[in-house]
């Protein structure tokens, strides 16, 4: 009996329990123990019911994504041969009860929907996330899940990726019962009540009654197909789904799952699967970080203290609430305390128009967040976030006054986006305890954070701020200190070169155009109108950037903010913005940029989309290059999981680094020393971009091979 699968026969019930953490992935261990289990329970006769559990924290959470990922890069071995076991779970002929808690996902739900009847705990969550990784069910999920909730919720579900709750399963068909209290004890009485009943058992793959008629099935295809196409923008497995889920609904059973085998293996090696799952495992991987391993003590943190309730203070502090921590909420003066909790509420508001929460969750958030004047109680906070605007002096001045408040064991974080954290580590008078945490705006919503490492920040302080990140919801990359960090560093050369190309002949709009194009949530300069040109404005005279002799240096920026024109923030910037919001091409900019090229002489022509995008994330991508070589990121994966969380670079393409790898960075090289050749210093390549084109190799490999160093000095 391999040890993935137990089995237990209690009072004529036969409890196959399923231990394979962390989340009892589908491996082919847990297949095959199954499938033995279930032959043990069919064959002895002291057993009248079968209940399939999970042991931990989960039941099964879908198919082991390490093999998925073999799959995707060519290996023949590694989509789960499961088929055998589903067709054995649903012709058993006793009750198969499954018994679910935590999150029964992927083939997970798949193999639940086999059995003939389904429990969960109330807080159980149920969906089909594939498209999250660029495939979809490949367990005849597709052609079950639309027997037991109809076509239109298999559809909703299959095309989000979202799961649903216990409550939502239940009202929707998916499962038969919710069971209160201790989950084994529950199935095990559920079984004992269909054992108990006669006539045949439930077989999902016979039910019809749940299939729309045929009148009805063009419709919710076409919604289904319109729901995938607006929602997940770009992505080829939303609308795919719909296709397998048609063959359910228009198909015998069998041919429905040949269909979705055909759509699955399709998309199994698909770019947009190599690159999701990629995704996925670059964000689990996050978490190794030399010199913290999970022996090191993170401080439990349920009290926060922000200083300044402006955007980012504001944003931070919702993020807090809504993760249950306690939260004191300061500024200099009453008004604008009061202005930031005007703000927070506001926002809050939009949530419930929004259906995300109900007034009484509001109320409940707002309860945990306490405006003051000052930094009274201060003492007893676990960690102190400043979040005032880019000053170094007052920002040292903060850090002295605070720190000498708290207890030893305080934690003070600064949301600097671009400042020296050695050096308001150094005016605190405590360093190990201090650290960077850059989070992205809006700070409730944005999943990243940047986690900034200072010269002195303890491996503790490290550990407790990658809690709290995790706590928020976030993901929480660990960087290096350094003018920009990781984000915003590579950022720089990837804004400012989109401003050279419309010096050069582009204008705002077709940069933005190309942009969105490539999969880019945002164009640069709509970013730019968003984030306030006034904010760049001041990092440019912070860092003194373009200050090396020669270097070009954007000139219509500081044109538009000596105008005044800060973007969205006062209605205009490089675009011009209605009540709506919308960026307007703006005739005015456009002459403004064709005055200041003619004034400096810039010769101008025009650029297709293609250079433009070379332009513009090669600029970043080469910037990522020194990042990784000088260490202020760990991994390309690292820089891949801020890019695709913080700055809106297509989570189908990987991440910059990932898609240079697709690309080769043979050819990246290229085209980026032809740009060195053709316009300047600026485009000097990477020293590790050449050194990998020239052995052939590739970020991935670079990071595989570094892991073991990284893991090392991490555990
Ligand atoms: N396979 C392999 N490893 C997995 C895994 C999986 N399905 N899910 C999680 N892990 C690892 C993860 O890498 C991490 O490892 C650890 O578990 C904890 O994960 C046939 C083909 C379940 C909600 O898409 O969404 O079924 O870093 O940090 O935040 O149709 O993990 O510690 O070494 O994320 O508590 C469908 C994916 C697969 C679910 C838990 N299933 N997993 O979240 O922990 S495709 C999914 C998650 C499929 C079938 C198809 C989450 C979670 P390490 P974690 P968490």
């Amino acid at each position: 009996m391999n040890q993935a699968v137990t089995v237990s026969v209690d009072q004529g019930v036969a409890l196959i329990r399923i231990d394979n953490p962390p989340v009892n992935a589908l491996s082919p261990e847990v297949i095959s123990g199954l499938e033995t289990s279930l032959d043990r329970a069919s064959r002895d006769s002291s057993v009248r019911a079968i209940v399939i559990i999970g042991a931990g924290r989960t039941f099964i959470a879908g198919a082991d994504i390490k093999g998925l990922e073999q799959l995707a890069w060519g290996s023949d071995s590694g989509a789960p041969e499961i088929h055998d076991l589903l067709q054995t779970l649903e012709d058993t002929t006793k009750p198969v009860v499954m018994a679910m808690h935590g999150t029964a996902l992927g083939g997970g739900l798949e193999v639940a929907m086999a059995g003939h009847y389904r429990v969960a705990v109330p807080d159980a969550l149920m969906g089909q996330p594939e498209v999250n990784l660029g495939i979809i069910p490949g367990a005849e999920g597709t052609q079950r899940l639309p027997r037991l909730v109809g076509l239109e919720k298999a559809i909703e579900m299959c095309v989000s990726g979202k799961p649903i709750k216990a409550a939502d399963a239940l009202s929707a068909g998916l499962i038969d019962r919710i069971i209160e209290g201790d989950l084994a004890t529950g199935a095990s009485a559920f079984a004992r009540e269909m054992a108990a009943q006669a006539g045949a058992l439930p077989k999902t793959r016979e039910r019809k009654d749940k299939l729309p008629p045929a009148s009805a099935i063009p419709g919710m295809l076409e919604a289904g197909r319109d729901l995938a196409r607006k929602t997940r923008r770009n992505l080829e497995a939303p609308v795919a789904v719909v296709d397998a889920l048609e063959a359910a609904a228009t198909r015998p059973f069998a041919e429905g799952c040949a269909r979705e085998r055909e759509i699955f293996f399709q998309l199994a090696q698909s770019e947009q699967a190599k690159a999701l799952i990629h995704a996925f495992f670059a964000e689990r991987g996050v978490s190794k970080v030399p010199g913290v391993s999970k022996d090191t003590v993170a401080a439990p943190v349920n009290r926060v203290a922000i200083v300044g309730a402006g955007t980012m203070g504001g944003g931070i502090a919702m993020a807090c609430a809504n993760a249950g921590i306690s939260v004191r909420l300061t500024d200099t003066s009453q008004d604008a305390v009061d202005k930031g909790i005007a703000t927070i509420r506001k926002n809050y508001d939009v949530s419930v128009k929004r259906g995300r929460f109900t007034p009484a969750m509001v109320e409940e958030r707002m309860k945990r967040i306490a405006p003051q004047v000052g930094y009274d109680a201060f003492g007893d906070v676990d960690l102190v976030i400043e979040a005032v605007f880019e000053n170094m002096a007052l920002k040292k001045q903060i850090a002295g006054s605070v720190a000498s408040l708290g207890k030893p064991e305080q934690v003070f974080a600064t949301n600097t986006s671009t400042l020296d954290i050695d050096e308001i580590a150094v005016a605190s008078g405590r360093p190990p305890q201090v650290l960077g945490l850059h989070f992205f705006s809006p700070a409730n919503v944005m999943r990243l954070v940047e986690i900034v490492r200072g010269k002195a920040t303890s491996p503790e302080t490290l550990a407790t701020a990658m809690a709290v990140a995790k706590k928020l919801g976030k993901v929480g990359v660990v960087v290096g200190n350094g003018p920009g960090f990781v984000g915003n560093r590579m950022m720089f050369p990837y804004m400012y070169e989109a401003q050279f190309l419309v010096e050069d002949g582009a204008t705002p709009q077709q940069v933005d155009a190309a942009l969105t194009g490539f999969g880019m949530a945002m164009g640069m300069f709509a970013v730019d109108d968003m984030a306030g040109l006034d904010v760049a404005w001041r990092v440019r005279q912070e860092l003194n950037q373009f200050s090396q002799p020669g270097a070009r240096k954007p000139l219509v920026a500081d044109r538009l903010c000596e105008m005044g024109r800060f973007g969205q923030k006062t209605g205009k910037g490089w675009y011009l913005y209605g009540d709506d919001r919308k960026p307007q091409p703006d005739p005015e900019v456009l002459a403004l940029i064709e005055q200041t090229a003619t004034a400096n002489n810039i010769r101008r022509r025009s650029f297709t989309n293609d250079e433009i995008i070379e332009r513009t994330i090669y600029a970043l991508i080469n910037e990522g290059a020194r990042v990784l070589d000088e260490g202020h990121a760990l991994r390309a994966a690292d820089i891949d999981v801020i890019y695709t969380n913080g700055y809106g670079f297509p989570a189908w393409r990987g991440g910059p680094m990932f898609y240079a790898d697709r690309v080769g960075l043979k050819k990246i090289y290229d085209r980026v020393s032809a740009f060195h050749q053709e316009l300047g210093q600026r485009w000097a390549p990477a020293p590790l971009l050449a050194k990998l084109a020239k052995e052939g190799t590739t970020f991935k490999e670079l990071d595989k091979r570094r892991a073991g160093s990284l893991v090392g000095a991490s555990s």
